[in-house]
């Protein structure tokens, strides 16, 4: 096998951080036992060791540093072309049984998984470097913050959770020296980057995750999909909290009050740009400030709230479409200290990618590292190109993104991309049926996975790929958490992506969304008109503050609000035959909850 991560040698003072655990010592010595790697690389996560490994990196072809003019404290990697996005083919849920992993996942026996794994690894790392990554995931003082370690002869994922999360000593300390601590055991080898030995597998009872043959994203920052989702939906179950594929954002009014919201959208439909809104210039006076871009942990506060907090360190964002007019934070945070992966290189050492601001490059290095000019059939960045970026470089970062209580949840959002059927927004009448709506969520495929792009495919709470255990028991884990808050978050539904007739968008989206935002904090404050319909409260044109709207006539306004008796008949059957595949876990509040809907559309 061709050694694509040769072992770096460190100077004394870097690399030699040996925790004491003696849990954590005989784990590495077993793994290491297992690879057999050229030397052990334990870090603490400071500055100076993050120089030194930049500088191996770039030694080895791994990173290329941008200009520091044109992108300070910034780099670009390439990652294999077979190797672009999340594999959720070759993600494995390896539950005891499989009624456990459930009908939505893919389940492999843990005995046999772990001798498959043990065989690919055998030997995996020789001539590499082990690096031991210890991270906590959750705010340093928070009851829900976890602890994790992960193993991998990987550069980039070092340089990447580093990013990510809070690295180095700061879990060590968390961790502590007892014995009975809980934390996370992830392995991750490159091997040789070979799609046919590629497994992204979770042993939930065993707190472990072991990730072989890839070096992107998803499947190898095992503190991201992996631990804070897979896991910690698992975890969350057991422990009565939630683990939720959404984002957190801060609104507050002139008058200066604040609620946070939290919304769950699929992989690559526009958390990142909600989660930085700037609002129209109508708007003066109001601010939309960021806690978190894609996980929320929340648990049930004192007071009978849903409290949020962002488990993650920094923004793993898709790059191509964004710019200063799509996401003007989002676009100030990647100037600078932003680890690139797949987006094209400039001349003069920038970065470019297909909707960024201004013309394209005369010429330009596209991301499989090829000559490309704008005349070229291909893209010159991956659709599924990514920023890793400190979250401390986003210019609204919230204050309270570090508190370790949260932040009070006021409204759930749910959204998907649907070009037709779903209203712009809709409330939920009650938990109950908020939980249903979720529960129903579907929207067209992206990028961010591999496999065909624009399909329509149910995405419960936009967790499908993400649900450690069986769906309906999640389903059910939802519709016990409302009885228990004394003043739950009012549950919404939004869709941005609905067209016209032509293929047209009919929303125009980004700040915009403000407006729809703007009438869901009036109906969280008792205010806020709305029809009461078939699928939940709908606002009337004169309920959504639309002064200053450009580009949206009367007739598309309808058109974005209204519900259609033909489509939503297609949609309630498509509904009925998923909720079929989750049995037989599938709560029956849930089906009852349809049967409702259905009754409301035969009145
Ligand atoms: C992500 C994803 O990377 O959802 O956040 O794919
Ligand atoms: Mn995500």
């Amino acid at each position: 096998m061709k050694n694509l991560a040769p072992a770096v040698s460190p100077p004394g003072g870097i690399g030699d951080s040996k925790p004491a655990h003696p849990g954590v010592l005989a784990w590495v010595q077993e793994v290491a036992c297992l690879t057999e790697p050229e030397n052990i690389f334990w870090c603490d996560g400071s500055e100076k060791e993050n120089a030194w490994l930049l500088e191996q990196a770039q030694r080895l072809g791994v990173v290329t540093k941008l200009s520091e003019e044109k992108k300070p404290g910034s780099y670009l990697h390439r990652s294999n072309p077979n190797d672009v996005a999340r594999v959720e083919q070759f993600t494995l849920i390896c539950t005891p049984t499989k009624e456990e992993a459930g009908p939505t996942n893919n389940w492999a026996a843990p005995g046999e998984t772990y001798a498959k794994l043990h065989g690919l690894l055998a030997g995996a790392m020789r001539g590499r470097t082990l690096f031991v990554v210890p991270y906590i995931m959750g705010p340093p003082d928070s009851s829900l913050t976890k602890v994790g370690f992960e193993i991998t002869d990987s550069i980039y994922v070092v340089l990447s959770m580093r990013i990510m999360t809070r690295m180095g000593s700061v879990a060590v300390k968390r961790l502590g020296s007892g014995a009975k601590a809980e934390w996370n055991r992830g392995v991750h080898s490159l091997l040789d980057v070979n799609p046919e030995r590629r497994l992204i597998c979770h042993f939930p009872q065993d707190n472990a995750i072991i990730s072989v043959g890839s070096g992107y994203g998803g499947n190898v920052l095992l503190s991201k999909k992996c631990l804070a989702l897979r896991i910690g939906s698992y975890l969350a179950r057991k422990q009565g909290w939630l683990a939720e594929h959404m984002l957190i954002l801060g609104v507050e009014s002139p008058e200066g009050r604040k609620h946070y919201v939290a919304a769950a959208f699929p992989s690559a439909c526009g958390k990142t740009n909600f989660a930085m809104l700037i609002p129209p210039p109508h708007f003066h006076g109001w601010k939309v400030t960021t806690i978190g871009d894609d996980i929320a942990w929340m648990q049930i506060g004192q007071d009978g709230r849903l409290y949020a907090v962002n488990p993650e360190n920094g923004y793993f964002g898709v790059v191509p479409g964004s710019s200063y007019k799509s996401n003007p934070n989002a676009m100030k945070s990647i100037e600078h200290d932003t680890l690139y992966t797949n987006v094209a290189l400039t001349d003069d050492g920038d970065v470019w990618w297909e909707g960024k601001d201004g013309a394209p490059p005369a010429h330009a290095i596209d991301w499989k590292g090829n000559d490309w000019t704008p005349a070229s059939k291909e893209k010159a960045a991956h659709p599924n190109s990514r920023f890793a970026v400190p979250m401390r470089n986003n210019p609204v970062l919230d204050p309270d993104v570090e508190k370790g209580e949260g932040v009070p949840i006021s409204a759930i959002i749910f959204g998907g991309r649907r070009s037709d059927t779903v209203p712009l927004v809709f409330g939920a009448l009650n938990w109950t049926h908020g939980v249903f709506v979720g529960a129903t969520m579907a929207s067209e495929t992206t990028a961010a996975a591999t496999g065909a792009v624009g399909q329509v495919r149910r995405d419960p709470m936009a967790m499908l790929p993400f649900c450690g255990y069986s769906m309906g028991a999640y389903l059910q884990h939802w519709l016990e958490i409302g009885p228990r808050l004394s003043n739950p978050p009012l549950i919404f539904n939004v869709n941005w992506f609905r067209k016209d007739a032509g293929g047209k968008f009919l929303w125009p989206g980004f700040g915009d969304n403000m407006r729809v935002l703007k009438w869901i904090i009036d109906r969280c404050e008792g205010k806020g008109g709305a029809e009461e319909t078939s699928i939940g409260y709908i606002p009337r044109p004169e309920d959504l503050d639309l002064e200053g709207l450009q580009g949206v006539s009367k007739e598309q306004l309808k058109e974005l609000l209204s519900v259609k008796p033909e489509q939503w008949k297609t949609e309630i059957e498509g509904q009925k035959k998923f909720f079929e595949t989750l049995q037989p876990d599938m709560p029956g509040a849930l089906l009852a909850e349809r049967e409702k809907v259905v009754k409301r559309f035969a009145n």
